[in-house]
């Protein structure tokens, strides 16, 4: 018999399916989240037979159940954990861990991926075409690479997997990954899909109306309420407000903390750690401790909104040389331009002492500092007619 303790999400089940596809009968799988995994081996540890191989993926034990794996495994080896993720590298110690971030090239792994190299290495599974497209769509989502090749069929693989239950996915997708040559969705899940995605987009719009920012230690942090879609919530909100570090997604419900950055100078598995969590550099969580209840929620709680940049100006442009003008909630005027071989500002007007070699510095420092965004079109036209007028009266 095998047993396999996987994480609850997209490259925690894909694990499962392959184990599936692998051991049929012979596999019982359990999903876990971050918290629950040291139960089950536990768990597994006082009842399940010792002729059971245990496979742990796309998470790791705490300290204490990675002792009592390794005693087990001194008994009977029957234990292989198999995860990508950095905060889980010091199990390469072990003779049962294998952890890998990335490749050689530079290719990032996924839980999935790496799991399924190991049962067609161990000749345990045989690769198709569609199981290889699978695992690759996984990869793809768990890592992000499926925004930079624009791969939406990554993204709709994992808005399906939230769709649906654990047990429908599993068995649509083994009888899919059995019997088709290759991997696609058919006609109801697309139209499916097509809604999910519109219902995304207006979750993630109205989120862009809900956040606060706030400076946390060096770092500036955006946070926001939320209890779904925290990936891509994440990710369209740290795009939107590129000059925060990072940004937190409280789910008070669930008493957890999603850390997510688009930057390579933050690592947010560090800011989890803070809190007792862990994860990715890029994507982490923790538990909403007492700390981090204070931190990201009493000391924010009276905080307004940010703004939003104006979106569709045909004037009022960022790195226009003549000037980009930004205002405050409380109608404080900035205006960013270029003069001597340097950005420099001018605060309602007056010259401020701060220079910029970048724009971007520029514009990090009004939003950073003072919470101010890029004004609409009508109302920067306005501002340079009245400019024009207060010229002309001054010259006469
Ligand atoms: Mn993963």
């Amino acid at each position: 018999m095998y047993k396999l303790l996987s994480h609850n999400d997209l490259d925690g089940v894909g694990c499962g399916i392959l184990a599936k596809l692998a051991f049929n009968q012979e596999v019982k799988v359990r999903y876990n989240s971050v918290s629950s995994l040291n139960r089950e081996i536990e768990f597994f540890l006082e009842n399940d037979s010792p002729d059971t191989f245990l496979f742990i993926t796309d998470l790791s034990p705490n300290e204490e159940n990675v002792k009592r794996l390794n005693a087990h495994f001194g008994e009977n080896g029957k234990v292989q954990l198999i995860d990508h993720h950095k905060t889980a590298l010091h199990l390469n110690d072990y003779e049962w861990g294998s952890v890998v971030v990335e490749r050689e090239d530079g290719k990032l792994t996924s839980a999935t991926s790496l799991f399924y190299e190991f049962l067609v290495l161990n000749n345990l599974l045989e690769a198709r075409d569609s199981i290889n497209e699978f695992v690759e769509l996984v990869r793809q989502y768990d890592t992000w690479e499926w925004e930079k090749n624009e791969n939406h069929k990554a993204h709709a693989l994992n808005s399906l997997f939230y769709l649906v239950s654990i047990d429908d996915f599993e068995e649509t997708m083994m009888e899919r990954l059995r019997n088709s040559d290759d991997f696609d969705f058919d006609e109801f899940e697309k139209r499916l899909l097509n809604m999910e995605e519109d219902k995304i987009d207006r979750y993630i719009r109205r989120k862009k109306r809900e956040i606060v920012q706030a400076k946390v230690g060096e770092y500036y942090a955006g946070i926001v309420y939320a209890e779904s879609y925290h990936s891509e919530l994440g990710n369209e909100l740290g795009k939107e407000y590129a000059h925060l570090d990072y940004i937190v997604i409280l789910n008070m419900g669930g008493k957890r903390i999603s850390y997510r950055t688009i930057h390579d100078h933050v690592d947010v598995s560090a800011v989890a750690g803070h809190f007792g969590g862990g994860g990715h550099q890029k994507a982490s969580g923790s538990a909403l401790t007492d700390v981090a209840y204070k931190q990201f929620v009493l000391d924010t709680f009276h905080l307004e909104p940010l703004q939003e940049d104006a979106k569709k100006n045909r004037y009022n442009l960022k790195e226009s040389a003549f000037g980009t003008l930004y205002k405050t909630k409380g109608d404080d005027l900035f205006l960013l331009y270029h003069q001597n071989g340097k950005w420099t500002v001018d605060k309602n007007k007056k010259t401020m002492s701060e220079t910029f070699t970048t724009f971007d510095e520029g514009e990090r420092f009004l939003k950073r500092n003072f919470e101010a965004f890029l004004v609409k079109d009508d109302f920067f036209v306005e501002y340079l007619i009245k400019e024009v007028k207060n010229n002309n009266s001054n010259k006469k």
